[in-house]
């Protein structure tokens, strides 16, 4: 089979895109549009719905339906959408801003509802848009335009939560791995229930400057050297974790949907009651 180029898949008249250089929000398109082509979907089954943010942007590059959204929204607007119509493949994308802070209560319940959906959280450890604030996913002791004597919070861990919570499928890879990214968000396109890939992606304007990794090409390498796949770093031990992050399929179950017991339920009803 030819390489998938996911071209079908993205506006050619709304290219070049707008993010900065380095920044790898469009390594992670190029994985989405290269998972849609594999799986052969027909861009009028598809719908991204996205928040507020460089990667809430996204949306203005997709041949597919979009629903652009308000900042921490996306995923109720995407559980409207799929309640309504099944059918539909719908994948919510948003920063970590957006999905995990603003957004986190709607990411709990998407996940403990088990609402079959796709969440894409494009992890850049800051509000990138706005001028690099803090978010609930900065690392402790980093420096960002509203902690500049460095954040005394400590992060959020967005797979744990999503596991947590109830997600069925959750994985994490990082846009230097481009390749695995594409197969992880298959991978959750295809699962049942509530998918969340999140992408761990450096944001070279505001991020890295602020935490001496002055070029895009620096945040990279650090992804690459933080990034460990769960076989390596579960033989770790506390505090050798410390720092590094762990990459891969995190979360694989399966089970029953929001939908599949919303159904049954209905079934019982219409049967004659509860029994
Ligand atoms: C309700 C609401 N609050 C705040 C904002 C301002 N705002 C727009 S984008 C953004 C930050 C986006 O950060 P993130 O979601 O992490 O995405 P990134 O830009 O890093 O991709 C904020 C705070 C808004 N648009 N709406």
């Amino acid at each position: 089979m030819a390489h998938a180029t996911g071209m079908k898949y993205l506006k050619q008249d709304a290219l070049p895109h707008m993010w900065c250089a380095g920044c790898g929000n469009g390594v992670v398109l190029g994985a989405l549009a290269r998972a849609f082509e594999e799986l052969d979907l027909a861009p009028e089954d598809i719908v991204a719905v996205t928040g507020i943010g460089c990667w809430g942007k996204a949306d203005d590059y997709l041949a597919v339906n979009a629903l652009h959204t308000t900042h921490g929204r996306a995923l109720a607007y995407a559980t409207g959408v799929k309640a309504s119509n099944p059918k539909l493949r719908v994948v919510a994308l948003m920063g970590d801003g957006d999905g995990a802070t603003i957004g986190g209560n709607h990411l709990i319940h998407s996940a403990r509802r088990n609402m079959p959906l796709t969440a894409i959280i494009v992890n850049n450890y800051n509000y990138g848009m706005t001028g690099g604030q803090f978010s609930a996913t900065t690392p402790a002791n980093a420096f960002t335009s509203t902690s500049v004597g460095s954040n005394p919070e400590r992060a959020f861990d967005i797979c744990e939560l999503a596991r947590a919570a109830g997600a069925n499928y959750v994985a994490r890879e990082t846009s230097a791995a481009g390749m695995k990214l594409k197969n992880r968000i298959k991978e959750a396109l295809e699962a049942p229930g509530f998918s969340l890939v999140e992408a761990i992606s450096p944001c070279t304007t505001q991020f890295g400057p602020k935490n001496n990794m002055r070029r895009p090409v620096d945040m990279f390498e650090w992804l690459k050297a933080k990034g460990l796949p769960a076989s390596k770093y579960d033989k770790m031990v506390h505090p050798e974790q410390e720092g590094f992050f762990k990459t891969g399929v995190l979360v694989n179950r399966d089970a029953p949907d929001f939908i599949t017991r919303y159904e049954a339920m209905r079934s019982r009803m219409q049967a004659g009651g509860r029994e």
